[in-house]
């Protein structure tokens, strides 16, 4: 009897002991993170955030498991900075064009320096933020940062030149609404997860961005238009909430580190791919028309866009940053990077 009473206690001691270690075990074992992302799920940010997923998930032997929240649901487009920052999700998508002011060094990728497409702008970026590592992103942890293919005009009724453009209604954000104002069009600023209701209601009668978005929100049913200018790039980063990196245990750290530079070019080429095949679907299975500019109608859009350069460098001085070392940079890096 006594011994039985013994190895009972001896059994509860164990079992005692074991909760707190196996759950410890549990929790150091499997994180828990929440990726918040502004558009739909078709659109390029979505899948480059699958994708991300996917290959965390795997290379951590499921350590790791990301829960991705895309449409907006989790973080809108305009809050996700500082929603990361706060830690209403773990992780955000963000595009620095709808934040111009807070990003000013990273959204210099977006003037016309002549990027000419998604993967080039991307290693462009994430290059330049390693340069210079500017202070908006010092309360986060950068996973990736990419860019867009360069800006197209997608419009209800066909742009051929600049007087076709004047006082058109076109949604932009950032460098892009800056290049579109200074053409004559009337800029319009929101998010592109707001344009297609925009589109709808007749609030605009196009936007300016890269033509992939003609398949992934189908404006192609609306915009039977497409002028090839081939300028600017819009900016992405995707960040997480520092603290939480910082708990994270060095190889978990090290396998979101090692995919920064690979997510950022999977991400530059997906898009460089997607455009094609997007320009083909509006093409094919739209009857969209893709407008190039006459040769002397393009020399005028061209010189418009001549002094942006040097204006943008004259507004950053005032605000204490050194624009000629960043336009040296970025087209150093351009030159780099270019195919
Ligand atoms: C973009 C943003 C969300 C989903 C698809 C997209 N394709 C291009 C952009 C660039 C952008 O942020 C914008 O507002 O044009």
């Amino acid at each position: 009897m006594k011994k039985l009473f013994t190895s009972a206690i001896g059994l509860t001691v164990f079992v005692v002991f074991c909760i707190p270690v196996f759950s410890f075990n549990v929790f150091a074992k499997s994180y828990q993170l929440n990726y918040a992302n502004f558009p739909p799920a078709s659109t390029f940010p979505c899948v480059q955030m699958e994708r991300w997923k996917k290959e965390v998930e795997k290379r951590t032997n499921g350590a790791v498991k990301i829960n991705t929240f895309p449409g907006g649901t989790l973080i809108g487009a305009k809050g996700m900075m500082d929603g990361v920052i706060a830690g209403q999700a773990d992780i955000g998508n963000l595009c620095m064009a709808y934040q111009p002011g807070r990003f000013v060094i990273t959204n210099a990728v977006s003037l016309p320096l002549n990027i000419r497409d998604s993967k080039t702008g991307s290693l462009v970026l994430l290059d330049l933020y390693n340069r210079l590592k500017p202070e908006a992103f010092s309360k986060v942890k950068v996973l990736a940062m990419f860019t867009t293919a360069p800006s197209n005009i997608m419009s209800k009724k066909p742009v051929k030149n600049l007087n076709d453009l004047k006082g058109m209604n076109l949604r932009a954000s950032g460098g892009a609404a800056q290049i579109l104002k200074i053409w004559g069009a009337n800029q319009i600023g929101m998010p592109m997860s707001a344009t297609p209701e925009a589109l709808q209601k007749g609030v605009v009668q196009g936007l300016f961005s890269s033509v992939e978005v003609m398949k992934d929100f189908n404006f192609a049913e609306d915009c039977k238009y497409v002028t090839l200018t081939q300028t600017a790039v819009y900016p992405f980063a995707v960040v997480m909430n520092l603290s939480k990196w910082n708990k994270l245990p060095e190889n978990l750290q090290k396998v979101m580190d090692d995919l920064v530079r690979e997510q950022s070019e999977w991400t530059g080429n997906y898009m460089d791919n997607h455009v094609k095949e997007a320009m083909q679907y509006s093409k094919e299975k739209q009857g969209v028309e893709f407008i190039t500019l006459a040769k002397t109608e393009h020399s005028k859009w061209n010189a418009k866009l001549a002094p942006v350069v040097d204006d943008w460098i004259v507004k950053a001085k005032a605000k204490n940053i050194d624009g000629d070392n960043i336009v040296k940079v970025l087209e150093e890096l351009i030159n780099k990077h270019k195919n």
